[in-house]
């Protein structure tokens, strides 16, 4: 049997993620966590074509309704480069990559990472600390630098910050959100986003979009947000933008910046081991009875609700692919607040994701299925 090539599925070879089904957490998980690695290690490099290839391979593995046995089995698939294919080679023949094993305990990969792992400090920073010696945040405690609130609370807390959230966690950081909102703004609506709307077991954050159906209600809505969760001191550090997005004839809608512009609150919750909340690990770092969460509050006009949700879900990867198909195959600019037709040069209204979708001429896939 060995040798013989197994046909690819039509579905299987297409080449965008967001035409693919990609359900959480795959049959491939050895050969994704791999090329996830090296991805994340070009992206920490500033290298980000090279870690769009390896996202794109390793997204492809994701979307595979089996788990890959020979190499054979991958003859005339997409988005697989040479490099992804020798690296994947070798974890089929021996279990391991030595590429991926090297990375993985080279200095400047584990001191990265434990950089970035800083809320607040993005990949030039921690380039620039890691340049001048700084390996940890010992180093970083010693070094002099002066650092900004965010960083502050991303010191402070990188315990709890760095811990998984868990979907029970996620829960209960939702029951807080529902009802600081309805208090301040009875009618409005909270959605999950991000990763455990599609259906994730566990994530770096909880990501809410926050609406009124009549389309208005919502503005300043964040400041009052913040300021009932202040009042009950379920905040421990926030730093909130305002909606600056407007339409304008040209298409403003285009992804000129990956950041949005809607009200926006960055923010760390203070989540009390109380009745509400049962997760086992039900306590933050040092036996406090209470553990520091990321959220993410963003604020949508009713009007762009539909491009926030598809915006906000994500995966990074699945967005990035929608984004491309837009604008190489329909000629068309998709952004979290709308979507721009360049040939008609007008917006195309949608009140529901599966409309975008339509738009765009993709088949409609669930959150569950866009895990790439
Ligand atoms: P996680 O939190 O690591 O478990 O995984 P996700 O998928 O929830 O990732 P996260 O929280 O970083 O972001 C969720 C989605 O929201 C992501 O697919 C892209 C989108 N997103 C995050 N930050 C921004 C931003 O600044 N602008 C825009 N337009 N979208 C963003
Ligand atoms: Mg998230």
């Amino acid at each position: 049997q060995q040798g013989d090539p197994v046909e690819a599925p039509a579905f299987l070879a297409a080449s965008y993620a967001c035409q693919r089904n990609t359900p959480q957490p795959g049959h491939n998980t050895l050969l994704t966590a791999a090329l996830s690695v090296l991805a994340e290690s070009a992206e920490l490099n500033g290298d980000e074509g090279r870690g769009l290839a390896f996202r794109r391979s390793e997204g492809l593995l994701r979307s595979l309704d089996r788990r890959v046995q020979g190499l054979a089995e991958l003859r005339g698939l997409p988005c697989l480069g040479d490099h992804s294919r020798r690296v994947i080679q070798d974890l089929l023949e021996n279990g391991v990559s030595s590429e991926v094993e090297e990375t993985k305990s080279s200095p400047r990969y584990k001191a990265m990472k434990l950089l970035t792992g800083i809320f607040g400090v993005g990949v030039k920073t921690a380039k620039r600390w890691f340049t001048e010696g700084i390996c940890s945040l010992a180093q970083l405690e010693t070094s002099g630098h002066s650092l900004n609130a965010a960083q502050q609370a991303g010191v402070c807390y990188y315990t709890d910050l760095n811990q998984p959230v868990s979907r029970e966690e996620a829960d209960a950081v939702s029951v807080m959100v529902e009802g600081v909102v309805h208090s301040v703004l009875p009618g409005a609506r909270v959605t999950l986003a991000g990763g455990f709307r599609r259906g994730k077991m566990s994530g770096h954050d909880v990501d809410f979009l926050i609406t009124h159906p009549d389309e208005g209600k919502e503005e300043g809505l964040i400041h009052k947000i913040i300021a009932c969760l202040e009042s009950r001191g379920l905040l421990l550090y926030q730093q909130n933008t305002r909606n600056t997005y407007r339409e304008s004839a040209k298409g403003a809608g285009r992804p000129s910046s990956s950041m949005d512009r809607f009200e926006r609150c960055f923010s760390i919750f203070k989540l009390t081991n109380d009745s509400s909340y049962t997760a086992d690990n039900g306590t933050g770092s040092g036996g406090r009875p209470w553990r520091a969460v990321r959220v993410d509050l963003v604020v949508s006009p009713i009007s762009q609700f539909a491009f926030a949700l598809l915006g906000w879900t994500g995966s990074k990867l699945f967005e990035r692919e929608t984004r491309r198909w837009a604008v190489r195959e329909r000629s068309m600019s998709l952004s979290s607040h709308a979507l721009y037709d360049r040939n008609q040069e007008r917006y195309l209204r949608a009140s529901s994701e599966e409309e975008i979708f339509a738009h765009l001429g993709l088949e409609y896939v669930s959150p569950t299925g866009r895990n790439a």
